[in-house]
């Protein structure tokens, strides 16, 4: 594990590249402020600097070159977002000038920041938890209020402090039985029976928490949604319709779509990505050929495929075979052109598929509310439940699911007639480990930087 406390000052700009109104320059570590200091000069000379406050004056490279005038904040440790002095430099917003101070503070010392390094450093001074820090991308890439909410609990620390209740539990646990194996004439003959009641209470937390991944990663990652169908049925007008707006070109000739056209809608607090497709059926052209590949690609990684068929005409071959194929993968058989005089036979298509039908007409919106509610239902089973605690990160869900393993090995070993202690401890200690990290109390040095390499550069 690296040195919690590190001593070099490291700078970024944490503000977007680009020109607005105010960007950060922010520096973090022992020199921080030495380093604002020999590169400001205050509007009033006698300032005093207290921590925590805004200091107006300028950045100045020379006594005779002014950079910009600045708001300065100088936070000295540990009440900081590392724990320790920090220094915030509010400058106007340009490449030139963002890039101009960042270069001063380096020229007085200071080191580039990596990608999610004052992160990092509020993680190993102990002051947030890695849930937390995890949380922090979280809440930037948070793209709907419900995923904001979530990712808003992880920042504050509800998830850690929950696994930490567990694993306290199970570190007790162990605590009891090693006891029992280091001291056996003491504590005598341990009775399964005492340790079964709070294992199964902890797996029972442990279980609704993975389980929760489900909805939890529809939150962070969103639903794909593909549309299919054959060529000309509606699927770019059905599109248009959910988007609301003209997206997608819509013809009478078949074959108008040939490449995929993708847009995010929220739908229930889901943030889903919608994903027109060509036409499937044989290609007239090499760029049809490309588009339809495209679309069996898509339709692979599908969450959900609103598959459509044209209700003013009969049930072609070519559309059974396409449902038969989808099979059991989740989907909605969806009806369009209701407004058109029907043709088709809704046994024909309960026969070819499984799915369960909806009608539209992608011309006059009817049964577009209907349409959403089912995408929403099919999602996220029974409502999506943002208020209790929820794992929305492929790596926590991985880890919960090693330690229930290793959890329910435990149960069953507690049930053998001659139980064997060693082993039960063995189970209890990875399990442990396991929770470990996920907050982060027994996490490698090579997770960490890969955590911390999805952060963006100043977080
Ligand atoms: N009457 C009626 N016409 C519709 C409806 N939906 C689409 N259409 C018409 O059907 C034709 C084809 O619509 P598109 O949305 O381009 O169909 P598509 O499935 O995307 O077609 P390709 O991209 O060629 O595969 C257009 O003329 C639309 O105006 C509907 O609900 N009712
Ligand atoms: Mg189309």
């Amino acid at each position: 594990m690296r040195l919690p406390t590190a001593a070099d000052t490291i700078a970024a700009i944490s503000t977007p590249l680009g020109e607005a109104g105010i960007g950060i320059v922010r520096l973090s570590g022992p020199a921080a402020e030495a380093i604002a200091r020999a590169l400001f000069r205050p509007r009033h000379p006698r300032s005093r600097f207290l921590s925590h406050h805004f200091y107006l004056g300028h950045i100045v490279a020379s006594p005779e070159e002014i950079i910009d005038e600045v708001l300065l904040t100088i936070m000295r440790g540990p009440k900081t977002y590392t724990r320790e002095d920090v220094v915030e430099i509010h400058c106007h917003s340009g490449l030139g000038v963002l890039r101009r101070i960042l270069e001063l503070t380096l020229a007085q010392g200071a080191r580039l920041a990596r990608p999610g390094e004052f992160t990092l450093r509020a993680f190993l001074s102990g002051r947030i938890d890695l849930t937390q820090a995890e949380a922090v991308l979280e809440v930037i890439q948070a793209k709907t209020a419900a995923s904001l909410r979530v990712a808003a609990s992880h920042l504050e620390g509800r998830l850690g402090r929950s696994l930490e209740q567990t694993r306290e539990d199970l570190l007790d646990l162990l605590a009891r039985v090693e006891a029992a194996l280091d001291f056996p004439e003491e504590s005598g003959e341990l009775p399964a029976g005492v340790l079964a009641a709070p294992l199964a209470g902890s797996l029972a937390a442990l279980e609704e928490l993975a389980a929760s991944y489900q909805e939890g990663r529809l939150l962070r990652e969103g639903l794909l949604v593909v549309i299919a169908g054959e060529p000309n049925v509606g699927k770019s007008s059905l599109l248009n319709c959910l988007l609301a707006q003209d997206r997608a070109i819509v013809a009478e000739t078949p074959g108008t779509t040939r490449d995929l056209v993708e847009e995010v809608i929220t739908l229930g607090g889901v943030p889903v990505r919608l994903s027109d497709t060509a036409g499937l059926r044989p290609a007239q052209d090499r760029v049809e050929e490309l588009g339809i590949q495209r679309t069996r690609e898509r339709l692979a990684q599908a969450d959900l495929i609103l598959y459509l068929v044209d209700g003013s005409l009969p049930l072609t071959p070519e559309a059974r075979q396409d449902l038969a194929e989808m099979g059991e993968r989740p989907g909605l058989a969806v009806i369009n052109k209701i407004d058109l005089p029907q043709e088709l036979s809704l046994a024909d298509l309960e026969k070819a598929t499984a799915l369960p039908v909806v009608k539209i007409s992608a011309l006059t919106g009817a049964g577009l509310d209907h349409l959403k509610e089912r995408i929403v239902d099919l999602a996220i089973k029974g409502g999506l439940n943002t208020t209790g605690e929820m794992v929305t990160q492929a790596r926590h869900h991985q880890h919960l699911r090693q330690c229930l393993a290793c959890l329910h090995r435990a149960r069953e070993l507690l049930e053998a007639t001659d139980v064997p202690w060693e082993l039960v401890a063995l189970e209890l200690q990875e399990a442990i480990r396991e929770l470990g990290e996920i907050t982060g109390q027994e996490v490698g040095d090579d997770v960490l930087d890969r955590i911390f390499a999805e952060f963006c550069l100043g977080k």
